[in-house]
């Protein structure tokens, strides 16, 4: 499969801020009849992120994907449209080499099978697989972690951190300070740490479908 975007595109934090307030805006109007997982503060963590992401490189995400799309070359009316459509939870575009899944943990093995296709046609693209600081905490994701690690596959993991998973503390439920991939200095492995100004789902109103 070719990729459409012979580049990525290169968008402000302004631009990813503008339209993910317009989804917030529709999603509170209640024209959005599906849940939304917004972001916000982690801008230019994923535009830095991005400049090491190559057309030819697949990004795979959580239920939270707008920006990821965005910065993949999906464009913005087609992304929008997808959203309105309900399917904001598992956007999904193959011809962008964008993946996601609702399911927590739901990626990583799909992000460790393509990185294994890749490694045996002897290519020269990676993976790069988003999952909150929760999911990198599950049993499933140190598997996937450790099998990418053992067989040098082209994966590069993302650990986007913002402290909670849904409502709760994240480190309180652990009970520590320090997540598994915080202070690490794994090539593999980003950590970055923000929060959002959005709850984890919908737009702070309470809209019924
Ligand atoms: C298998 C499974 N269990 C539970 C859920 C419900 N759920 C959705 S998001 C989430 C928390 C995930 O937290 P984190 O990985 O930190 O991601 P964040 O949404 O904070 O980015 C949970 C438990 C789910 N989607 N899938």
């Amino acid at each position: 499969m070719t990729p459409t975007a012979p580049s990525l595109p290169r968008l402000t934090p302004q631009e990813l801020i503008a339209f993910e307030d317009d989804i917030a805006h529709e999603f509170n109007e209640a024209r959005i009849k599906a849940p939304v997982h917004l972001t916000s503060g982690n801008e230019e963590a994923l535009i830095a992120i991005f400049r090491d992401v190559a057309p030819a490189d697949w990004v795979l995400c959580s239920w939270r994907s707008h920006y990821q799309c965005l910065l993949k070359g999906v464009p913005p009316d087609r992304l929008k449209a997808e959203i309105m459509a309900g399917r904001s939870i598992s956007l999904c575009f193959p011809e962008y080499r964008v993946l996601s899944s609702a399911i927590v943990t739901g990626v990583l093995p799909i992000a460790v099978g393509i990185a294994m296709a890749i490694q045996r046609a002897g290519g020269a693209n990676r993976v790069h697989c988003f999952m909150g600081e929760m999911t990198a905490e599950t049993g499933a994701a140190h598997e996937c972690m450790k099998y990418a690690r053992q067989w040098d596959l082209p994966v590069h993991w993302i650990v986007e951190d913002n402290g909670r998973s849904v409502c709760t503390d994240t480190r309180q439920v652990w009970n520590t300070p320090t997540l598994s991939h915080e202070g690490h200095h794994d090539p593999r492995v980003t950590h970055y740490a923000y929060r959002s100004r959005y709850p984890h789902a919908g737009a702070g109103k309470r809209v019924q479908f």
